[in-house]
């Protein structure tokens, strides 16, 4: 198990997207909401400067693209794992293109890229959780079997198990990794029942973090050199009960991070970055 899972949550670099004046009116949302886009850009200035400033990551900023509303929720166009880089093919029409910028920078950091290119195949990287030793993918909205297929003979050293989603978006919204073997998970009926799935599915027995608001199980974890075990997660303001829940995490450096207007648009924390570690890869 220590083996195994050392070096999870290890990363030396992280890709951002900048946000796009398009993506107050046209980016995809499950509830009407207006959003503040100068709030959004400042939330999300803050996000960045955490990742690299704060956390020492090197942070590649790709430009916003008006015609992608949608471009800055970067989670969704790759899923990254060690040396591998698997462009996805976002479930929704209007987010495809998304993948072109992203490809170019997973290229420069020298991956090695998988494309899905089956026409039948659908895959958002929110939908993706991996634990460190395997992957769950949520079937939902916008990922589907092939895409899961796909993923799977692109990380052939991992077991991958499919997780219907129900109600939500993506898998990841309403959970997290929140350290190796621990699993943040929210307390609706969805996200309790996704969560035995995965438990039935494992042959591994995963440690769980319970919160009550489900978009609060969205976090980030990390495991940084100088800095030690590092949470990034939903502020005081947004959800007071599930920040009371990661207030009693010992040993962790804990980072709230307000996303308060791309919440509005379904995009959580994880949604905004790419994570890699260039260590473990050369
Ligand atoms: C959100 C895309 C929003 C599009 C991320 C993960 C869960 C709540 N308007 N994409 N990856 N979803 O977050």
């Amino acid at each position: 198990m220590a083996g195994l899972m050392a070096g999870f949550g290890c990363y030396t670099h992280a890709i951002v997207r900048g946000i796009p004046t398009s993506l107050a009116k046209e980016s995809l949302r499950t509830c009407q909401a207006e959003v503040d886009l100068s709030k959004a850009q400042r939330e999300h200035d803050a996000y960045v400067h955490i990742l690299r400033t704060t956390l020492g990551l090197e942070v590649v900023v790709l430009p916003a693209e008006e015609t992608l509303p949608d471009c800055v929720f970067v989670e969704d166009a790759a899923v990254v794992c060690g040396d591998t880089a698997l462009i996805t093919r976002p479930g929704a029409e209007s987010r495809r293109r998304e993948t072109e910028a992203m490809k170019g920078a997973l290229k420069d950091l020298n991956l090695n890229i998988v494309e899905m290119t089956d026409e039948s195949a659908t895959l958002d990287g929110g939908d993706v959780l991996f634990t460190g030793r395997e992957f769950f993918v949520g079937l939902s909205k916008r990922t589907n079997q092939r895409g899961a297929e796909i993923l799977a003979d692109a990380f052939k050293d991992y077991a991958v198990s499919t997780v219907p989603v129900m109600e939500k978006l993506h898998l990841k919204s309403l959970c997290s990794m929140g350290g190796p073997g621990l699993i943040v998970i929210g307390s609706s009926e969805p996200a309790q029942k996704s969560l035995k799935i995965m438990q039935q599915m494992s042959d591994h027995r995963y440690d769980k973090l319970t919160v009550p608001d489900d978009l609060a199980a969205n976090c980030i974890y990390m495991n940084l050199p100088d800095k030690g075990q590092v949470l990034l997660h939903c502020t005081a303001e947004e959800y007071p009960e599930s920040v009371k829940v990661f207030d009693k995490l010992n040993d962790y450096k804990l980072y709230p991070v307000p996303n308060s207007e791309k919440v509005k648009v379904d995009g959580a924390l994880t949604c905004c970055s790419v994570l890699i570690d260039k260590k473990s890869s050369n």
